[in-house]
């Protein structure tokens, strides 16, 4: 049943009908299916495919704008539904989209993800500076700074974050993990970033072992 409604879930959001999507959302909360489930394995693939579909130039700018909000809506009304870790148990978590940058889905998604684990989680939102970043982690008092970045061109934002850390005495105060589509392992590492995640599993996994070794994941 989860696949049939899954794949309804990924159309729904490829053919922007905005009344299925929210049909099929209110189906999946009444059939008590893993919210967590249903973010990684229907909206995350529904917008996957209409983002292919804007890389093949079948889509433009109105219909990706379209899909996004769709997708946003859907998955607050989901994230309600997921239940919170007991707060600051295990660290705090400041995560942010670095400056020029306003994809925030993802992000969302690592914030809530996170916040199910037991983690404090502070979102600055989109298109932050690296001072924003620096000056809410330092009165936040946060463990982990998390910068997302999805565009090719504001990459350069994460190596920033990091080296004004380091420009401004505050490089062991604080770990950095880096992610988002448009970076990967090897950028992380190059850039001096204490961890990086590809997806929500791994941004779970880097920072609970992060939090609770105290120490980096990169080699
Ligand atoms: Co834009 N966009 N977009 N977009 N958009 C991309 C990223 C793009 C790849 C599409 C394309 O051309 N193929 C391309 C970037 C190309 C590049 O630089 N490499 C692009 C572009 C070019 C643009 C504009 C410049 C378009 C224009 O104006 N001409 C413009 C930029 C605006 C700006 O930011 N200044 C723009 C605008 C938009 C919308 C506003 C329409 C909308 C965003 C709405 C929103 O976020 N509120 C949008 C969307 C939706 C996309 C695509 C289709 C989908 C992004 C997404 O939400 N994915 C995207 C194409 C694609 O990805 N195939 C695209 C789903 C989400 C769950 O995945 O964000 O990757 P993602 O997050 C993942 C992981 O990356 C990871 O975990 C998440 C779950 O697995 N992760 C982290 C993310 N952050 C993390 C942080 C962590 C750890 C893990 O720790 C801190």
């Amino acid at each position: 049943m989860s696949e049939e409604l899954f794949s309804g879930i990924q159309n729904a959001i490829v053919e922007l009908n905005e009344q299925a999507l929210s049909d099929l959302t209110g189906e999946v909360l009444a059939a008590g299916v893993n919210p967590v489930k249903v973010i990684e394995e229907a909206y995350t693939v529904g917008i996957q495919r209409v983002g292919k579909l804007f890389e093949d130039g079948d889509y433009f700018l109105p219909e990706l704008i379209a899909a996004a909000e769709m997708v946003k809506d859907s998955v607050d009304r989901l994230q309600k539904t997921i239940p919170k870790g007991s707060i600051k148990d295990k660290g705090v978590f400041l995560i942010g989209t670095v400056a020029g940058d306003i994809h925030d889905i993802g992000k969302n998604l690592v914030a809530t993800m996170l916040s199910t684990q037991g983690i404090k989680v502070i979102d600055i939102g989109v298109d932050c500076p690296v001072d924003k970043f620096i000056d809410r982690a330092l009165e936040e008092e946060a463990d982990i700074i998390g910068a997302s970045c999805l565009l090719t061109m504001t990459a350069p934002e994460q190596k920033k974050l990091v080296d004004r850390l380091r420009e401004r005495g505050l490089r062991d105060r604080f770990k950095v993990i880096v992610g988002g589509a448009a970076v990967d392992h090897t950028w992380a590492r190059d850039i001096g970033s204490d961890g990086y995640a590809a997806d929500l599993k791994e941004a779970v996994d880097v920072a609970l072992s992060m939090l609770a070794a105290g120490k980096g994941q990169l080699a």
